[in-house]
């Protein structure tokens, strides 16, 4: 049956009426139909809805991007390869506070709104913590008013689909476009060349000029993002790389050479065709770079297009207030070429000289530091650079030049350092540029994402730029969105906490939750709070039975470790803390396994596609579940269960449902964390190293709801040096627990390289640099006393309310009210 055949069309868009906006869904199921306009299962019904909604969008962002031209306020352009947007449909009705009516609409087609909403496909245009910060970011931004944009790039494929098959994790092609995007509005008017290869032209006066090489053409992708309960909606413009009629060889073509005819077609396919293409081939690392590039350029082009058309007189220069009304924030060093790009557009486009150029790329571009990790800080080789991008290669040696000039003329007790300070290392063997270098010596401000981390890069990473710019480096703790990650994943959470606080304000004022606080040991609080978090267990057990046919039991503690799959963040010590306990209840007698706090333990996350021990470890998971979850004589007391295809929409239902969760990484390695912030939200209770931003967190919510174990972070180097020399003595329980794993007790894969990692004093692959050895026994001891806490519900539930008390300053409001005053500059612009 037809949408039509139920409601009357009507294709009126922007109406808050229930019947309206079902006369609106039923004309787009009619007149913009992707499928029969005869059919309206559940996914057309999907379709439609979001055409509706996105009709709302659409006059919020063009007002919005009037409002902003006509006040021409300073903006923030905020440049990033990832954004893990995850579904957006109930985001949209939620910030739009148009739920009731959407859902009140969808059931005059006899249809349930979150059932509706569960037929979108997640956006993971990204792979992690970095491109999940981006989209918090992003609703950030639109909430509070400020003139912001994100810029990315549209991959065709985002990050990979994981499958779970006998031999562990697969990888498959994530098709998130493969009907199409309810969301996005491509722009035919947003259109920039972008060059690649080529070489400089000299002319008779000087200038220099990049020429040649191949031209393709950047087109955008317009997301409109709303901010909750505002008029404003922003943009996150994603641009996708096209070529033209002109590139098609029609006579090559007509010749029956059909390959070679379309070639620059499929080079620009190739562009966005996927995230993170592997890069352990030559051509990978090209394509990765050209990506960055290709994101750099459009967008800066883009930039300087929007800072003109604001504003007649400045076409023909007054390139002096560029930075009073434009900010660019790298995030991380992935859009390091910003900075060249830049350099280039002001000087060989528009005339510029380098000092003047100087002085406004300095002004304009800020960096976030996302990592420590040595194998993250980017470093492309010169030759690479110089051949795909020689005009850029020339400006990144000039920076290089003069930085080393700045130093010795400046500070000769510096020059001892100037050679591990340089953006380019000269190292015959491996000449590369260092973009982390490029962006700490370009940028304005540099930061980091943690108090902890921001103080490595400090004391560490950056300590010799920091006593030439002791004012360059800031902390700026990251955040989440507490519309997402609490408001709209957990609507039985937010109503009591709603209820509790007698307002809603706390969805854009979190700080509003240490309300919460004197109702603490509130007995009816207790019991609706749990009520609520036994729903939410219930919800993510289904979860459960229906992608692993796992039955778990909603009364155990719900114990859950979700992030991407590394050895840093120590996935293996958690494993390993559940065989020692399978192991220990094996041993006891059936009266003692009575008085066992029963756990499911849960892992989640996805492995990088060459990542060996990564796979090994989720496989590992994989086979102590079949084990333990088949074991009749204690499978009452555990499980153990690996969460496949873990992702934004796999989150929402997960961290509702968990009491107990794990951000166990060695001190000083995770640069922050944020699902650390979502848990804390959601009323669950951290197991924890100090490391990230769980230090803080733990001292927002108080150290006694807050189970910490581990070395801290200034022991971490002393402890590895110790283990070089031998002096590591490992506690018999972790000897025991690798002991079992390798006598074969979970099947017959060859956990030895795994295992072996963390054995012996040093080497290859050996030595246990993450600590797990270290650490096992007080983290055994931690989860000891987790389950003591969890035999007293009265405890627990005390110290589930007083996490949620505790996480206002985890909100991204915070965050980027910090970023727009202390290193943007901008303030807030709304749509009257
Ligand atoms: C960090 O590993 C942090 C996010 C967001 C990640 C994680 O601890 O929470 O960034 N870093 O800041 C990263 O992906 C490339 O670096």
């Amino acid at each position: 049956m037809s949408a039509a055949d139920k409601v009357k069309p009507a294709a009126s868009p922007a109406s808050e009426d229930p019947s309206a906006i079902a006369g609106n869904i039923s004309y787009h199921a009619q007149y913009s139909p992707h499928f029969s306009p005869l059919a309206f299962g559940p996914e057309q019904a999907f379709y439609a809805t979001a055409e509706s909604v996105r009709d709302h969008l659409l006059q919020r962002w063009n007002d919005t991007y009037l409002h902003f031209h006509k006040t021409d306020p300073k903006q923030t352009y905020y440049l990033s390869m990832e954004y893990l947007q995850g579904r957006a449909l109930t985001n949209a009705v939620g910030n739009l506070a148009i739920t009731g009516a959407y859902a009140d609409a969808l059931k005059k087609f006899g249809y349930e709104l979150e059932a509706i909403a569960g037929q979108e496909r997640d956006a993971a245009l990204g792979n992690g913590g970095l491109g999940r910060l981006a989209s918090c970011f992003l609703d950030s931004m639109a909430t509070l008013n400020l003139p912001s944009w994100g810029y990315g790039l549209r991959y065709r494929y985002g990050l990979f689909k994981q499958r779970i098959a006998k031999e562990g994790q697969e990888e498959i092609a994530e098709d998130w476009l493969d009907k199409f995007s309810p969301w996005e509005i491509v722009r035919h008017d947003v259109v920039y060349p972008i060059r690649f290869f080529g070489h400089v032209e000299i002319s008779p006066d000087g200038k220099r000029k990049w020429a040649g090489g191949e031209v393709l053409n950047a087109l955008a992708y317009d997301v409109p993002i709303p901010g909750y309960k505002t008029k404003n909606a922003i943009s996150l413009r994603l641009w996708d790389a096209t070529a033209t009629a002109e590139d098609f060889n029609l006579f090559q073509f007509n010749d029956g050479q059909y390959e070679s005819a379309a070639q620059l077609h499929s080079r620009a396919q190739q562009i966005c065709a996927v995230l993170y293409p592997g890069d352990a081939t030559e051509e990978g690392k090209l394509l990765r770079l050209k990506q960055q590039y290709f994101l750099c350029s459009a967008s800066l082009q883009d930039i300087i297009f929007r800072f003109k058309e604001r504003k007649a007189d400045r076409v023909s220069g007054k390139w002096s207030e560029f930075p009073s009304k434009v900010a660019v924030q790298m995030n991380d060093t992935h859009p390091t070429l910003a900075i060249p790009e830049l350099m280039r557009l002001l000087m060989d486009v528009e005339g510029l000289g380098w000092d003047e150029a100087w002085a406004v790329t300095n002004k304009t571009v800020a960096y976030t530091n996302h990592t420590v990790l040595p194998e993250a800080l980017e470093k492309w080789s010169q030759a690479v650079m110089r051949k795909l991008l020689p005009r850029h290669m020339e400006i990144i040696e000039e920076i290089d030049k003069r930085f080393r000039e700045m130093v010795i003329s400046t500070r000769k007790d510096m020059e001892g350092k100037i050679e591990s300070m340089r953006v380019l290392d000269n190292n015959p063997e491996k000449p590369v540029v260092r973009m982390a270098n490029l962006c700490v010596v370009a940028g304005h401000t540099v930061n980091g994402v943690a108090e902890l981390h921001s103080n490595i890069l400090k004391q560490e990473l950056f300590a010799d730029y920091v006593s030439i710019w002791p004012n360059k480096f800031q902390n700026k703790t990251n955040g989440i969105t507490p519309r997402r990650w609490l408001r709209f994943c957990n609507p039985e959470l937010s109503e009591i906490v709603t209820k509790w606080l007698k307002t809603d304000q706390w969805t854009s004022n979190l700080d509003l939750l240490t309300g919460l606080r004197k109702f603490a040991d509130d007995e009816k609080l207790h019991a609706e709070w749990a009520a609520a978090k036994l729903a939410s267990k219930k919800r993510l057990a289904k979860h459960v039975l229906d992608v692993t046919g796992v039955t778990i039991d909603p009364n155990s503690l719900f114990d859950i470790q979700i992030k991407r799959i590394h050895e840093y963040k120590r996935q293996l010590m958690n494993i390993l803390g559940a065989v020692y306990r399978y192991k220990k209840l094996k041993e006891m007698s059936a009266a003692d396994r009575q008085k066992v706090t029963p756990r499911t333990v849960m892992v989640g996350g996805k492995a990088f596609a060459t990542y060996t021990n990564a796979k090994r470890i989720v496989k590992l998971v994989n086979d102590v579940g079949a084990v333990v979850n088949n074991d009749a004589d204690v499978n009452k007391y555990l499980k153990v269960v690996f969460i496949p295809n873990y992702n934004v929409s796999v989150a929402e239902v997960l961290i509702p449902g968990s009491e107990l969760s794990q951000h166990i990484s060695t001190a000083g390695m995770e640069a922050s964390g944020t699902s650390n912030m979502k848990f804390s939200l959601n009323g669950c209770v951290i197991i924890g190293t100090l490391d990230g931003a769980n230090v803080e967190i733990r001292e927002e919510v108080g150290q006694d709801n807050f189970f910490l174990f581990g070395a801290k972070a200034d022991q971490v180097a002393g402890l590895r040096k110790d283990r070089e020399n031998g002096l590591f003595k490992p506690d018999p329980r972790f000897e025991e627990a690798k002991q079992f794993i390798r006598s074969g007790a979970f099947g017959t894969y060859d956990y030895t390289p795994l295992l072996d990692s963390l054995e012996g004093n040093t080497g290859f692959g050996r030595g246990d640099y993450f600590l797990v050895g270290y650490d096992f026994p007080s983290y055994i001891d931690a989860q000891a006393r987790v389950d003591e806490a969890y035999k007293d519900k009265k405890k627990w539930i005390k110290m589930s309310i007083l996490n949620t008390a505790g996480s206002g300053k985890f909100s991204s409001d915070r965050t980027i009210d910090q970023y727009a005053k202390e290193i943007w500059g901008i303030s807030a612009c709304p749509v009257p």
